[in-house]
């Protein structure tokens, strides 16, 4: 009786102190309480039947095993109450890691697993470690899995005094993500961010298993994309010759992504979206810098594609040609949000053209869709859109067009009603940013000063599947979150989106119904563990605040 009393006390504590900061939760997580120490000349073994492992892999592998003597997770852990360090000091020490491949798995990169379809990525993994001192274990059929199962691993310790240490063995993961497409946008056009800056973007989000970078790289207000056959676009249409992404700054870009599990989409917003193509191309533009922008475009300055041009259609087809082949990720997308009709029907230009081939602004809009979706398909892409395209207008989509759900959760059902799949990125679940209300004055009331911004807490009780029905729950991909940056630049990239976006980063990996009590002791070890790495993640709470809120 009193021993079953102190039993069940000491497996509450247990309970209450669950200390580990794994994020996202793995889809099946056993785990003990006993302590293990990470020995000095701990190593990590590469899989032995490889016979020249890929190098994103062993450079992964390399980081892994650095990280684990620089992140120093210590105090946090001291500041919750475990600070009965006598549990660790005489705790065994785990020498090894060891990684493994399923007999029969091909053995491809890191990055060329990770750019595959949606749907043939194989993530997967299992990760053992004992809690003797015998070495752990991480077992994968692909690279991408082994990977993956590193970052869990490397979430595992802590610091304290010299000692680094974990307190949850023996601990057994297994592991695979809920949906396919995890992801992130950043818009480059509004302002411009050095590549540095992107490249700790991607650092940060392979840390949460964010696979996606979705890079909103153009906009009317910049066109900052060096493009091969196509480099007066970003002469003339760049902030300045310095805030240009070169073909070279592309390459690097999408190896580091690759090299860290995520698939870059590039997205060519047309044909809304486009007054900076009217630098270089002042013909192709329609309603370019017209008064009042607000009767021609969402926000200054407005300017859109003559879509219905023969010539500026087959002009934009070749630029997606142009694009796909610098972008290896099968999914381009096209854009399509906020084509404003008004500025069509005020263009003599383009009412000339449709009333000479007697034609609608629907016909046309179609004509040049599947000129740029034509190309796209081609070059073997996947193209992705934005949902106007399907919901306010008749095109003749292909069935596999992915379809980034922006205005409202609520869409998604028409969407899927469809038959298309669906990437959640709604404004009222998903956006990191302050938008752009404020800046123009839209609501000078105050009281939507930071409106569509979404705390992390609200974007993780989204529930993907809610009203739809089971057999429309395959056509969900997944989702990001996104930041538009009106009012972002690198002054407050980090502290805008990190940890915040880590938030999805569960939702889409460990499916809906997550803790928020539990999660907050979590994420902030990530957010944590991320300043650790050089992003400037902001704290959710005092450094040395008690958990034990529950
Ligand atoms: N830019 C582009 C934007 C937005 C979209 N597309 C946007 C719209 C509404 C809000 C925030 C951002 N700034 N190209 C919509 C997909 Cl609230």
């Amino acid at each position: 009786m009193f021993l079953n009393a102190v039993f069940a006390a000491a497996s509450l504590l247990a309970a209450v102190c669950h200390v580990d900061a794994l994020w996202p939760l793995p889809r099946s997580l056993s785990e003990g309480t006993s302590a293990l120490r990470l020995s000095y000349g701990f190593h990590i073994t590469l899989p032995p039947d490889i016979a020249s492992p890929p190098l994103d892999l062993i450079e992964a592998v390399a980081r892994t095993q650095a990280y684990l003597f620089t992140d120093n997770l210590g105090r946090l852990v001291v500041g919750r109450g475990a600070s009965d360090v006598s549990a660790f000091e005489t705790a065994p020490y785990l020498p090894e890691l060891t990684l493994s491949l399923a007999p029969g798995s091909t053995v491809l990169s890191i990055t060329a697993e990770a750019q595959k379809p949606l749907g043939e990525r194989d993530e997967a993994y299992t990760l053992t470690v004992p809690s003797n001192g015998s070495a752990a274990s991480i077992t994968a059929t692909s690279t991408l899995g082994l990977f993956r199962g590193l970052t869990t691993f490397g979430q595992l310790w802590y610091e304290y005094d010299g000692t680094i240490y974990a307190i949850n063995t023996p601990l057994e993961v297994e592991d695979s993500p809920a949906y396919p497409y995890r992801g992130l946008l950043l818009d480059t056009a509004r302002n411009y961010f050095p590549v540095s800056d992107l490249l700790r973007q991607l650092d940060a989000m392979s840390m949460v298993k964010i696979n996606q970078f979705h890079w909103h790289v153009v906009d009317s207000q910049s066109f900052a994309l060096q493009i091969p056959g196509y480099e007066e676009l970003a002469e003339y249409g760049a902030y300045s010759p310095q805030m240009i992404y070169s073909a070279s700054d592309v390459v690097e870009i999408v190896s580091y992504a690759g090299a860290r599990g995520i698939d870059v989409l590039v997205e060519i917003d047309t044909p809304g979206h486009t007054a900076a193509i009217g630098d270089a191309h002042p013909d192709f533009v329609a309603c370019n810098l017209a008064r009042p922008w607000a009767d021609y475009a969402a926000e200054p300055p407005a300017g859109q594609l003559r879509m219905a041009n023969k010539t500026v259609a087959e002009w934009t087809a070749g630029l997606f040609s142009a694009v796909a082949e610098m972008f290896p990720s099968t999914i381009v997308s096209t854009g399509g949000d906020e084509v404003n009709t008004y500025c069509y029907q005020e263009d003599p230009e383009t009412q000339a053209i449709l009333k000479a081939s007697d034609s609608t602004l629907e016909e046309a809009l179609n004509t040049f869709v599947m000129g740029t979706h034509g190309a796209l398909l081609k070059a073997g892409k996947t193209p992705a859109v934005w949902e106007e395209m399907v919901l306010d207008y008749n095109l003749t989509l292909s069935n596999e067009t992915l379809v980034l759900v922006w205005i409202s959760s609520e869409d998604v059902q028409a969407v899927a009603e469809k038959g298309f799949r669906v990437i959640h990125a709604a404004s009222n679940y998903f956006y990191l940013d302050c938008g752009a209300g404020e800046w123009i004055g839209d609501d000078p009331s105050g009281n939507s000063w930071c409106d569509p911004f979404k705390t992390w807490q609200y974007t993780y009780t989204f529930d993907p599947l809610a009203n739809l029905t089971t057999e429309q729950y395959p056509l969900i991909m997944g989702g990001q979150q996104n930041l538009w940056t009106e009012q972002s630049s690198p002054s407050n990239l980090d502290p805008i989106v990190w940890p915040r976006a880590a938030s999805s980063a569960e939702v889409f990996w460990s499916g809906a119904g997550g803790n928020l009590t539990a999660a907050l002791p979590r994420l902030h070890d990530v957010s944590f563990r991320m300043q650790q790495r050089g992003i400037n993640s902001i704290p959710l709470q005092p450094l040395w605040a008690v958990q034990d809120f529950a």
